[in-house]
């Protein structure tokens, strides 16, 4: 006899995920406190050993979400990610109970054609006519694919001696870049020390005289340009660096020219703001994730290039016959660095299928509007400071009462932050720009509306006076 799995077990798990994702929606700030590793030890028995039955399983997954950040409610303004998607949760869903792998055409046919429909209307949204991609397992990995690719073409011996007795590569990003740049260097064998930083303007923008100069000062040197890197959506102040301009010099230089669009790469979809990636046709490689803005279940990431054989070119290795077998334009392993992969194409297929380009674009500048809204609640408080304005969906700034001195400044802010976490289940998160701290607001959540931005404001200001009076 089989033993079939237990429907009603799967009936009481189901009914418990459709009951947490409707506490989102409840107009309750459901972001418990951050419970301490001890709390956790002490109430959920981590071990693993004996056996249990599935009244304890269900029981260990009914604290598991009692334990989880609610990064679906309305009140999580937290990280690039926020809210609930049907299609998206679909996607996940059905990823689990097909359980395919994407490196064969005969492991995932339907799948493979929808990765490959997506990569192609990805890569016409970024301009280029024949692009390939892949899907990875989220930005920093696109990156970190972007500058082995670049690394190719400048060392196409390096695959096979190494690096050993070649000219040094130098790659440019700014001061503002994503971390992921500086571990891709390593990892690539160039060294993070090789990377410069290009500082950046009052408002966290590349300056392109200090990166043509120092693209000069490099060669002057002996050493190799290989890559530049513009960020579009900077990962703190969501600024865009003038993809136009560093498109043109790394074509004048003949650099290999990134964008990472982690961030930003889903306003590619909006009417109104794609301006904002204007030149990124340029470029040689694009990292887009659509788990940020696009509100796809983490992680659903893409790293599309415009020369369509150098994916496979740079994974290609021997030993591979025992997989793939007689479909080599259709078997997207050859192209991927991962050998078992997800089908993360599936959520974003789904969310695109029922959603549509037009709709699509309305949403983006939705997210916009309420992140412009969020700025002129900032700029009106006497005690708000905003750091620079608002280009897409962060909101950088500062709280600062006049009687407070500046030396306390700093600590003060990360302490209303804990309590709004503490006293009104809010998750917003801080970060550091030239040495002061400040808030880090992110409008990604589809569902979000004024009001809840005004409630936030509201409880902040109402922590911020009670703070005072202590
Ligand atoms: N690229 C990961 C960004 C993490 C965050 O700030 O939400």
């Amino acid at each position: 006899m089989i033993k079939v799995p237990d429907t009603e077990f799967l009936k009481e798990i189901n009914s418990l995920i459709i009951n947490f994702i409707r506490d989102n929606y409840k107009d309750i700030k459901s972001i418990s406190s951050i419970p301490n590793p001890s709390t956790i030890k002490n109430e959920f028995d981590l071990s693993l050993g004996k056996k249990h039955s599935l009244r304890d399983m269900k029981n260990f997954v009914e604290q598991y979400l009692k334990f989880s950040v609610k990064t679906g409610n309305i009140h999580f303004y937290n990280q690039l990610f926020s809210g609930f998607s049907m299609m998206g949760y679909t996607g996940e869903a059905i990823t689990a109970v097909t359980n395919s792998s994407m490196y064969t055409y005969e492991m995932s046919p339907i799948a493979t054609l929808m990765e490959k429909e997506l990569i192609k209307k990805m890569s016409l949204k970024i301009g280029y006519e024949e692009g390939d991609g892949t899907f990875v397992t989220g930005g920093s990995n696109g990156n970190f694919i972007a500058m082995l690719a670049a690394r190719h073409r400048y060392q196409p011996d390096a695959c096979d001696i190494g690096l050993q007795n070649q000219n040094q590569l130098v790659g440019f990003i700014s001061q503002d870049a994503h971390y992921s740049l500086l571990k891709a260097a390593n990892h690539c064998g160039i060294g993070t020390n090789n990377m410069i930083q290009i500082p950046v303007d009052k408002n966290g923008r590349m300056i392109i005289d200090k990166l043509e100069q120092s693209i000069i000062n490099v060669k002057k040197d002996g050493n190799i340009p290989f890559f530049v890197a513009a960020t579009a959506g900077t990962t703190v102040r969501g600024i865009f660096d003038p993809i136009n301009q560093i498109g043109d010099l790394c074509a004048y230089h003949k650099i290999w020219f990134h964008v990472d669009a982690s961030w930003g790469g889903s306003l590619l979809l909006s009417d109104q703001y794609r301006y904002l990636l204007s030149g990124c046709d340029k470029s040689d490689s694009f990292s887009w994730c659509a788990h940020k803005m696009l509100g796809a279940p983490i992680t659903c990431s893409a790293l599309i290039v415009k020369d369509k054989s150098i994916l496979k070119i740079i994974n290609n290795v021997s030993g591979t016959d025992y997989l793939f077998h007689d479909k080599p334009n259709l078997d997207l392993g050859h192209s991927s660095l991962q050998c078992g992969r997800r089908t993360d194409s599936l959520k974003l297929w789904l969310i695109w299928k029922y959603i549509g380009d037009s709709k699509l674009s309305i949403k983006i500048n939705y997210l916009i509007k309420l992140a412009k809204y969020a700025e002129k609640l900032v700029n009106k408080s006497p005690i708000l400071h905003l750091i620079q304005p608002v280009e897409s969906l962060n909101i950088c700034f500062y709280i600062k009462p006049q009687n407070l001195s500046t030396k306390n400044l700093n600590h003060f802010n990360v302490l209303i932050r804990d309590k709004l976490i503490s006293e009104k289940g809010i998750m917003v998160n801080y970060a550091k720009i030239n040495k002061k701290t400040c808030l880090r607001l992110i409008t990604t959540n589809f569902d979000s509306t004024e009001k809840h931005l005004d409630q936030f404001f509201k409880d902040l200001h109402s922590l911020v006076e009670k703070q005072l009076q202590n």
